[in-house]
């Protein structure tokens, strides 16, 4: 029962690190299904609705299950400590801001069972396909409406803390960077997900109460839908990343033992980049049909994201000039992120260019860019994150080895995986096919063997973190790693259960940026 009812901010941190790696293996192996019938052309193990689904169903689980958990599960254990308070400031919301996951991915995963099967419009949902669903379609709503309600729980438990219970001393400049990206997250989650809500629930009622938002015969429009859903969208995939940019902005400076270049101007770039996400949506149309000047417009302010994108790039390497570097896991999976995060982000700036766009749209080289993003961006930030932090939360080193083999193979991997896709998606091989023409086949082979290892590589990291929580490895002291700053570190590994319970003295040397 401890762990049902608990509504202690280690406790669920835990519980929704352990359902973000459930559900990374759930939509894990669903891309393996996709995979293996790439693996070569023609029809092999599944047919062509049931392919679909799966494309659908694991992007719906690895955004919503997999790293969005993840990240809260991360904000619920570090935000707390790196403020210098006791615990989330509405721990009971907490508590139900996690146990609404698994009643949704319950339902939602309960559709591969009903008649007409699962969803199998893409995670867009785009009218009027999606409306042809089977008897999975008022599950897949409200399955969305949950998942939403649970983001925007721990969105607000994150603002709320961070504004109301920072450590006396603690002043907004001088929070961490993870604190930082957190809360801007947690803004942009609070503003956009009622979006998606809207736009599920007007899809909801053209299938079923008589109206047609999007129903062209009735009056509606279905590009109207991409414009919601997008405007949504567009905010959504830097919610996937910010967090990252955190994690990021935390690691490089301990194993370059310096301080964090550009402190501000990294917060300032942060809310740039979160404000620009909101104005940028229809460069996921530019093939809708838009009059000149909003090819135009949304070319050029998605472009601009570049500018503070490459500010944080730019801070993160000048960090490590002249840095005494060591390379830890954690260190290498952060550097790992800065490499091949720079890949997805200058493909993103390829397809911003709106004449090259009607190129490359709902091609692989799409799919080749958003997994750049976020698997060597978004999960690569999460395992380093985790690394980083498992020695203060368990008590005991992880082990280096494993850790370090664990780097290697993934980077190696995920290469091998989703480079080729930009070369098929440049030849012209359409997303989201069960099927290819023949001259596509050796790419695919390659990108599917990339796949197939990747995966294989990934239970090293299980089996190195079960060992962990079974508290197997050598002790970690307060502050195992030597460059470290916060005051998480000034606590004993483990960290207390309840870790301030008097707020801590706001030491300038301990607060990372300015240490
Ligand atoms: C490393 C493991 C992964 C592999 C092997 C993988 C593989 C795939 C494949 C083969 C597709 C289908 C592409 C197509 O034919 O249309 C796909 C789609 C997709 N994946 Fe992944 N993926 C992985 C991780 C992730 C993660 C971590 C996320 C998100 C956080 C993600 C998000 C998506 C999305 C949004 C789509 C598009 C689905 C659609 O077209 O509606 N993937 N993935
Ligand atoms: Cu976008």
């Amino acid at each position: 029962m401890r762990w049902v009812m608990t509504t202690n901010h280690k406790d669920l941190g835990t519980l929704y690190l352990v359902w973000a790696f459930t559900m990374f293996f759930v939509g894990g192996l669903m891309s393996l299904v996709i995979r293996g019938e790439l693996f070569e052309p023609g029809l092999q193990f599944v047919d062509p609705e049931f392919f679909n689904q799966m494309t659908t169903m694991h992007a719906l689980i690895m955004i919503f299950g997999g790293v969005m958990p993840a990240f809260t599960g991360l904000a619920n254990w570090m935000v707390p400590m790196m403020v210098g308070c006791s615990d989330l400031a509405l721990p009971r919301v907490n508590n139900w801001g996690f146990w609404i996951l698994p009643f949704a991915f319950g339902m939602l995963l309960s559709t591969l069972f009903m008649d007409g099967g699962a969803p199998a419009s893409g995670w867009t949902m785009y009218p009027p396909l999606v409306l042809q669903t089977g008897e999975a379609f008022p599950f897949l709503i409200f399955s969305i409406h949950l998942m939403g309600i649970s983001s925007i729980t721990g969105a607000i438990n994150v603002v709320v803390t961070i504004l109301n219970m920072r450590a006396p001393g603690m002043t907004l400049l001088k929070m961490p960077l993870f604190v930082w990206t957190w809360l801007i997250t947690a803004y942009l989650l609070i503003a956009v997900m009622p979006v998606l809500a809207g736009a599920v629930t007007m899809l909801l009622t053209d299938r079923y109460f008589g109206t047609s938002f999007f129903t062209a015969s009735g009056g509606g429009d279905p590009v109207m839908f991409q414009h919601i859903f997008w405007f949504f969208g567009h905010p959504e995939v830097y919610i996937l990343i910010l967090p990252a940019f955190g994690i990021v902005s935390t690691i490089i400076p301990t194993f370059a033992r310096k301080t964090l270049f550009g402190y501000a101007s990294m917060v300032y770039a942060t809310a740039a980049i979160a404000f620009l996400s909101f104005i940028v949506w229809a460069h996921h149309m530019f093939t809708v049909g838009m009059p000149l000047a909003g090819e135009l417009f949304f070319m050029f302010s998605t472009m601009l994201i570049a500018v503070p994108t490459g500010v944080k790039v730019f801070n993160w390497i000048a960090t490590m000039w002249r840095g005494s570097m060591t390379f830890e896991t954690p260190m290498l999976f952060a550097l790992g992120f800065v490499f091949l995060f720079t890949i997805g982000g200058f493909s993103g700036l390829m397809l911003a260019i709106a004449p090259a766009d009607f190129q490359y749209h709902d091609t692989y080289f799409v799919v080749a860019h958003f997994h750049y993003v976020l698997v060597p961006g978004a999960v690569f930030a999460i395992l380093g994150a985790i690394y980083y932090w498992i020695p203060k939360w368990t008590g005991v080193m992880y082990n280096e080895k494993l850790g370090q083999f664990h780097f290697w193979w993934s980077a190696i991997w995920i290469n091998v995986l989703f480079f080729p896709q930009h070369f098929l998606g440049l030849a012209g091989m359409p997303r989201r096919i069960p099927d290819y023409a023949v001259q596509f086949t050796d790419f695919n082979v390659i990108s599917s063997i990339g796949a197939f290892a990747f995966f294989i590589g990934q239970f090293v990291f299980i089996w190195n973190m079960i060992q962990c929580m079974r508290g197997v490895g050598e002790p970690a002291p307060a502050r195992p790693w030597e460059g470290a700053h916060g005051l998480e570190w000034t606590v004993p590994s483990p960290a207390p259960y309840h870790t301030f319970e008097e707020p801590p003295v706001v030491d300038d040397k301990e607060v990372a940026a300015h240490a």
